[in-house]
């Protein structure tokens, strides 16, 4: 049998930083006088920084020039950074730090595929920098989510073929990168967004060894 390893997202996977982000969405929102909702916010799961902010201003019908843009884009990420700040290891998400040790323990080998720039501070805040066998985040990629680049680059990190890569993710975008990349698909939410997955859980805390371990044979 070939060797499988696992590829995690980073946001609504081993920690919840949505809600940061949309804390710091909104702080801009307001800024620009945009009525933006929790509702909006979930369209902003696992899409780049830079789309993030197109999406935003298309629900308030503004149009900004590219440095206006650049400039609130700075001003949002370092908002969320002052948030991103205050985190540690209680924020890891249910059942992540034992699905961690239990593949460490085992030598799977298991990398990052997030699209966010800040992933590593955020790892490091959580004490998790370390526990992962390899890191590709928003710094490495030159094209987001639903392409499959950020797992590509992983699986060729973790010197795996793609098709013995599982991804574990909680945004459509990233579903469907997966299967671009023909790995194996977990999505962690609800079917009506990820119903494209191949395996679907509703909460991280089902992420058990023994899912893990039938994944992996
Ligand atoms: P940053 P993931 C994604 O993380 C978030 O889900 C998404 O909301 C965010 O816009 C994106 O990272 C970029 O984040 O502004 O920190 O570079 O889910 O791919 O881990
Ligand atoms: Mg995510």
């Amino acid at each position: 049998m070939e060797r499988k390893g696992f590829i995690f997202d980073l946001d609504g996977v081993i920690v919840d930083t949505a809600k940061y982000h949309y804390l710091a969405w909104k702080e801009l929102a307001d800024q620009l006088g945009i009525n933006f909702t929790e509702e909006h916010n979930e369209l902003l799961k696992g899409v780049s920084r830079a789309r993030s902010l197109d999406i935003l201003l298309s629900v308030g019908d503004v149009v900004l020039s590219d440095a206006d843009k650049k400039m609130y884009m700075e001003q949002k990420n370092s908002r969320y950074l002052s948030y991103v700040a205050q985190m540690d290891d209680s924020e890891i998400l249910p059942g992540i730090k034992e699905l961690l040790t239990y593949l460490h323990k085992n030598n799977v080998p298991f990398s990052l595929g997030s699209a966010s720039k800040n992933a590593r501070v955020i790892l490091e805040g959580v004490n998790l920098l370390d526990a992962f066998t390899a890191i590709v985040d928003g710094n490495d990629v030159s094209k987001a989510k639903p392409d499959p680049e950020v797992f590509l680059i992983a699986a060729d990190k973790l010197q795996l073929n793609p098709e013995n890569c599982i991804v574990i993710e909680d945004a459509a975008a990233g579903i469907e990168a997966a299967k671009r990349a023909k790995m194996i698909s977990v999505g962690i939410g609800e079917e009506d967004m990820l119903g494209a997955a191949d395996y679907l859980l509703n909460s991280t805390s089902k992420l058990s060894i023994a899912f893990a371990k039938n994944l992996l044979n």
